[in-house]
């Protein structure tokens, strides 16, 4: 298989790689290497697949499957076996799988809606009282959205986003895991490079967001937070239909750690671009605003549930947003028994990167402009023609994202009332940098916004 440049006896390719942005350096590999090249950390050996016929094998399930390996698996010194971060053989996966399966359902998704609604509007006043200062901080405050946002639906819990700038709890997990994303490769070089500083604030940081989920807990349990059908009740009330079984505390606290990173960080990235690539495309913005006004009108009534579904255009957007910084910039696979991956034998249980950053751009599935941001991508006829697996944003099998629905939801109801509250423009000279904290968001992402009459 085709391998990096330079590669070392023992330390293998690490050099070559790149701990604070290692999905974009893989992209770079992909673009040297081809489809299908293999990496080697002391040791360790990782198949990297970026694009063609390849990433259609990976996604087979009856041959290949999620693999929990670092970094995903250092989350579980915070997440334990939570959804996101169990093995597939562990009990806890599938119980927690079936009670919250239908937390995502349609039904669900209209239960959350107001809550949604309100959250957006926090966002858009405090927008609006900034808007003096002339820029806003977006990745910040799409991060202030979204937190709020799987807080107040899943767990009726406030962090008080918008009423301070600093939040401990954000704080913490932000800090835990640009920890986790920087120890990925898990190699003792870069726990010096971290330092004694990040390894001893650490377990503070796991302990501060441990206790945090646990009071949530606590209240909705002693009737101090009130009732409400979101996915804490149902993780305290409903017992897996397979099992008979409820949740035990520890998983409850596992899935809350779970969906409060999983669920906020993701579409806060999300967000964050479509905002860049809306804010550099008026023409864009014009189409949107005309496709808002038309479903939900120009008179300011509260949106409503089924008029998400039908901002299409604005839907476009998104999934374009998702094609090229997909949130998850890639994840791991591994062989269910020994076979052949692109005509390569390879081993059982073997180590597979889907790199869906390189994927999303293969000139062979998107065309010579494939770097170029066009919605219109999106457009029905035009996703009939490609083949399934050039796109899988939320992943794919047994193990794809519980959330997508809730995120799209989310993400569309965004956009179209930041649309309407808003006219945005890029801070000039802003080039996009992009870091990577397991997701990919904008650095230093700021607009330029004005309220609209
Ligand atoms: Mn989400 C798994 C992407 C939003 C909760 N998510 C995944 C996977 C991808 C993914 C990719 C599969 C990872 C893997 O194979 O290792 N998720 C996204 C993206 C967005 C997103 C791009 C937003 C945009 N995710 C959300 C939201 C929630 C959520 C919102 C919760 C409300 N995601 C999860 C959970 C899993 C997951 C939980 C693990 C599911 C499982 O393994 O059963």
């Amino acid at each position: 298989m085709p391998h990096p440049a330079w590669r070392l006896p023992l330390i293998g390719d690490v050099l070559r790689l790149d701990p604070q942005r290692p999905v974009q350096r893989e992209v770079q590999f992909v673009r040297e290497l081809g489809d299908v090249l293999e990496i080697s950390i002391i040791g360790r050996k990782v198949v990297v697949v970026g694009g063609g016929d390849a990433a259609a094998e990976v996604f087979d399930e009856s041959r290949f499957a999620k693999a929990v390996v670092p970094p995903v698996s250092n989350l579980r010194e915070l997440a334990g076996d939570g959804l996101f971060t169990a093995f597939n053989s562990e009990p806890a996966w599938a119980q927690a799988h079936n009670v919250l399966m239908p937390a995502f359902s349609q039904a669900s998704m209209r239960s959350y809606h107001d809550a949604m609604v309100e959250c957006v509007d926090q966002l858009c006043d405090y927008w609006t009282d900034r808007a003096e200062r002339g820029t806003v901080d977006v990745s910040s405050d799409m991060n202030r959205l979204t937190l709020e946002v799987i807080g107040r639906t899943g767990f009726g819990h406030s962090f008080d986003s918008f009423a301070s700038d600093r939040n401990p709890f954000v704080e913490s997990m932000t800090r835990a895991l640009s920890f986790v994303s920087q120890t990925a490769n898990d190699l003792p070089v870069i726990r010096e490079i971290l330092g004694w500083k990040a390894l001893r604030q650490n377990p503070k940081d796991i302990a501060l967001m441990k206790r945090t989920v646990d009071d949530v807990i606590t209240a909705r349990r002693s009737g101090q937070s009130p009732r409400q059908d979101d996915l804490l009740q149902r993780m305290l009330e409903n017992p897996d239909p397979d099992t008979g079984e409820l949740l035990s505390d520890q998983s409850i606290r596992n899935q809350v750690l779970t969906f409060l990173i999983a669920g906020h960080e993701t579409t806060a990235g999300l967000l964050s671009f479509a905002l860049h690539y809306l804010s550099l495309n008026p023409d864009m913005i014009e189409r949107a605003r005309a496709e808002i006004d038309e479903v939900i009108g120009a008179e300011g009534a509260p949106v409503r549930f089924e008029q998400i579904a039908k901002l299409r255009y604005v839907r476009r957007i998104i999934d374009e947003t998702l094609r090229l910084w997909p949130s998850g910039p890639a994840f791991f696979r591994k062989t269910r028994e020994a076979t052949t991956l692109a005509g390569y034998p390879i081993g059982k249980s073997e180590t597979i990167l889907v790199v869906l950053l390189a994927l999303h751009r293969d000139p062979k599935l998107w065309g010579d402009n494939a770097e170029d941001f066009d919605p219109d991508r999106f457009l029905p006829a035009a996703v009939r023609a490609r083949p399934a697996h050039a796109y899988k944003p939320f992943g794919v099998g047994a193990r794809a994202c519980i959330g997508r629905q809730f995120a799209l939801h989310e993400a569309v109801l965004t956009l179209a009332q930041i649309l309407t509250r808003f006219d945005i423009a890029p801070v000039p000279g802003y080039e996009l940098s992009v870091a990577e904290l397991l997701t990919v968001r904008p650095e230093n992402l700021r607009l330029q916004i004005r309220p609209r009459p």
